[in-house]
Order: structure tokens, then sequence, then C-alpha cells
């Protein structure tokens, strides 16, 4: 049987999207993608936004890691800028990871 000796990562170590204010709720804006070498569950990505997107303005698909957007934004808020990111497996293995809207701010 093959062990839960993986953790899962990001394929890049940064993500960037760039949302409009009048983007329409519902709409994807980002996909993050992780992958875990392990077999079966302990392999099995689950995505979850951690911390930094306090108005709770984005949704993360835990299957697909689709980010979409959640509410009428307010371009004063930015909070996809710099979330954390969780991401765990059903083996029981998480990684946090920060993604950057606009990393240079
Ligand atoms: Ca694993
Ligand atoms: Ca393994």
């Amino acid at each position: 049987m093959d062990e839960n000796d993986n953790t899962p990562a990001f394929l890049h170590q940064q993500y960037s999207a760039t949302v409009s204010e009048n983007t329409s709720v519902g709409l994807s804006v980002l996909q993050v993608f992780a992958s875990d070498a392990d077999e079966g569950l302990n392999g099995q990505v689950r995505y979850s936004i951690i911390a930094g997107d306090l108005n709770h303005d984005f949704v993360i698909d835990q299957d697909t890691g689709i980010i979409r957007v959640s509410k009428n934004l307010d371009y004063e808020r930015k909070s996809l800028y710099s979330s954390r990111y969780r991401l765990r497996t059903a083996g029981g293995h998480q990684a946090r990871h920060r993604l950057c809207g606009d990393c240079n701010h």
C-alpha cells in the first residue's frame, strides 16, 4: 500500500489575477492547482481560503481550485490580494500557501 509521505504543493509559487470592480458575481477569476504525489485519498487535494479574504469576496471550489467572485466587489477592499490558502488531503497532510494578486504592493 502507498504511504502518505507527500505533502500537497501548488504548481506555481505565485498566482495572480486582476479583477475589475464590476466583475459579475459567480464569475471565475483564477484557478489554482496543487498536486500530491500519493495515491488515492492521500493524494486528493482539497482547497480552501484560510486568510486574507476578510469580506468573503471570493469563494474557492474545494475540488477544482477555481476561485469565483461571491459578492459585488468594492475596489477598496482588494481582498484577494495576499489571501492564504490551505491545501489538504483526505490522508491528513496540509500545506499553507500565500497567493498574491499583486505582490509588488
Ligand atoms: Ca499526501
Ligand atoms: Ca506515497
